[in-house]
């Protein structure tokens, strides 16, 4: 499939390269034999504009994706509404301007599964944007990321730039955030097996009924389908990124009980809450693209869990 766009030998900034997206687009850019542009947040704050407006004109890079965003769990979604919604705004309207300004030809933006209805058909088309309510313990971060991507199509329409928008669903694996309230699932069960198993403890803490199913893709994996987006498509239109299959939050328990070596029982804590019932993606216009994810959850679980041993992610304590 021949390239629209060709990444070698272009100044690419990575936005957001210490977080587990931001790092497997680098591992994956630097395989490739491509070393980006990266800044860190003493360097560049992307919530600052004048900072963001100097970072561009002295770096000038040629191609940018926003990997750098506010993300959590369903927790730190529902009790830090301001951070989600105030500094998710804030970096896509900063980066995007900027790469306008700073004539950048190609901008990649990174949305989330959990900008569609709460009760979406399933699975979930791009379609379904804006159809229905949306599901109330992340509508904060689902607001700014469905603005980050009506800016890349606004951009697109007044002034003709090159930038596109992917949907990601529920992303995992090395470098995760490890905090135990407010990373996403994954993160939050591999850690808190480890340490049930370390501790022999009879029984972990599930958060919800452990009914709602969820979609999970290696990181690994999403950053090729970036990359290959990034140099085989243009259009106003965006395209989810999944595995195309889903699982119940106790299935994946269990599956992370068996990766860790943890023997006890779960204990499903109906106090917190279940989050949006299903969230599947329809993936047939990135399947389409030529790409595909690859890892099955079981060996991305325990690529995810080696990583965590090795003292990888961040752990917040
Ligand atoms: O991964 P998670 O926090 O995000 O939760 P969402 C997924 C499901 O796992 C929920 C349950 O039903 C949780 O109740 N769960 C069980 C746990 N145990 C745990 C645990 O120890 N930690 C966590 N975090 N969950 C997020 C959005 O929703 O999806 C974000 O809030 C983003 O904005 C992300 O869109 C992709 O899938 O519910």
């Amino acid at each position: 499939m021949n390239k629209l766009y060709d990444l070698a030998g272009r100044k690419i900034f990575v936005a957001g390269h210490r977080g587990m997206v931001g790092a497997a687009l680098v591992r994956t850019l630097e395989a490739r034999g491509i070393s980006p542009l990266v800044a860190t947040r003493e360097e560049l704050d992307l919530e600052r504009q004048e900072q963001t407006e100097r970072w561009f004109a002295n770096h000038r890079p040629q191609a940018v994706i926003i990997a750098a965003a506010q993300v959590g769990g369903i927790h730190a979604n529902n009790s830090f509404p301001r951070d989600f919604l105030y500094r998710n705004m804030m970096i896509a309207a900063n980066l995007i301007e900027c790469a306008h300004r700073n004539n950048v030809e190609k901008l990649l933006y990174l949305g989330s599964s959990c900008i569609y209805p709460r009760n979406a058909p399933q699975p979930i088309t791009e379609e379904s944007l804006l159809t229905g309510k949306l599901e109330p313990t992340n509508e904060w971060y689902a607001i700014a990321k469905i603005a980050g991507i009506k800016l890349t199509q606004a951009y697109r329409r007044q002034f003709g730039c090159d930038y596109i928008s992917l949907m990601p669903t529920n992303l995992y694996g090395l470098g995760d955030n490890y905090h135990p309230e407010h990373g996403h699932v994954i993160a939050g069960l591999l850690r808190r097996f480890h340490e049930a198993k370390l501790a022999g403890a009879p029984s972990v803490a599930i958060w919800g009924t452990g009914t709602p199913r969820r979609e999970f893709l290696f990181v690994d994996d999403f950053a090729e389908g970036a990359l290959h987006a990034m140099e085989h498509y243009t259009g106003a239109d965006f395209m989810n990124v999944g595995c195309g299959e889903d699982i119940t939050i106790a299935e994946l328990a269990r599956e992370i009980a068996t990766v860790v070596g943890f023997k006890g029982e779960l204990a499903f804590d109906t106090s917190k809450p279940d989050g949006t019932p299903r969230k599947l993606l329809d993936v047939s216009r990135m399947n389409a693209l030529g790409w595909r994810a690859k890892t099955p959850l079981r060996a991305g679980l325990k690529a995810a869990y080696a990583d965590f041993l090795a003292g990888g992610g961040r752990r917040y304590d």
